[in-house]
């Protein structure tokens, strides 16, 4: 596969994540409070598949499995958990592109109350949505 000498690409990747609090005792003998699902997708939902053959989401060491790969979109991962913690998001690429992989950082916050509301540096220029209103909560599940 030629290189084209003096082009760059450069593509918007959009990621990020829902977290509902968890009835209480949804989990017998567990102190997870929040189900969280973190997604990646291109921008307006374009099909990333075409270049994008997998993602690796790296979880807390706490998690069974911590490494979760994704090889299909939607390149996304539900789980259930607590606290705070960094989630590393590894794409790779289609081999016939012969790139490296690339890695994205991002901040779960899992708390039953914002304390501070302040957003991590991993986070920032994220947007952040607390206890949003159900019809822009529809809005998210649908993209
Ligand atoms: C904190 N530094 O104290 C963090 C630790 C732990 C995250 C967060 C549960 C994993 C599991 C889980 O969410 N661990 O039990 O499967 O905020």
């Amino acid at each position: 596969n030629k290189r084209t000498k003096g082009v760059t690409v450069i593509r918007p990747i959009v990621y990020g994540n829902i977290a509902t609090l968890l009835p209480q005792k949804k989990i017998p003998d567990s102190d997870h409070t929040h189900k969280w699902t973190v997604s990646v997708k291109g921008l307006n939902n374009e099909d990333i598949s075409s270049f994008v053959k997998k993602v690796t989401f790296k979880l807390h060491e706490t998690y069974a499995n911590p490494q979760r790969v994704v090889e299909h979109p939607p390149f996304e991962l539900t789980e259930t958990g607590w606290g705070e913690f960094e989630l590393t998001i590894k794409l790779q690429f289609v081999p016939e592109s012969g790139e490296k992989p690339v890695m994205l950082y991002h901040n779960l916050r899992l708390h039953p109350y914002e304390e501070d509301g302040s957003i991590s540096t991993a986070n920032k220029n994220k947007p952040v949505f607390t206890d949003p209103t159900e019809y822009l909560y529809q809005i998210f599940l649908q993209n």
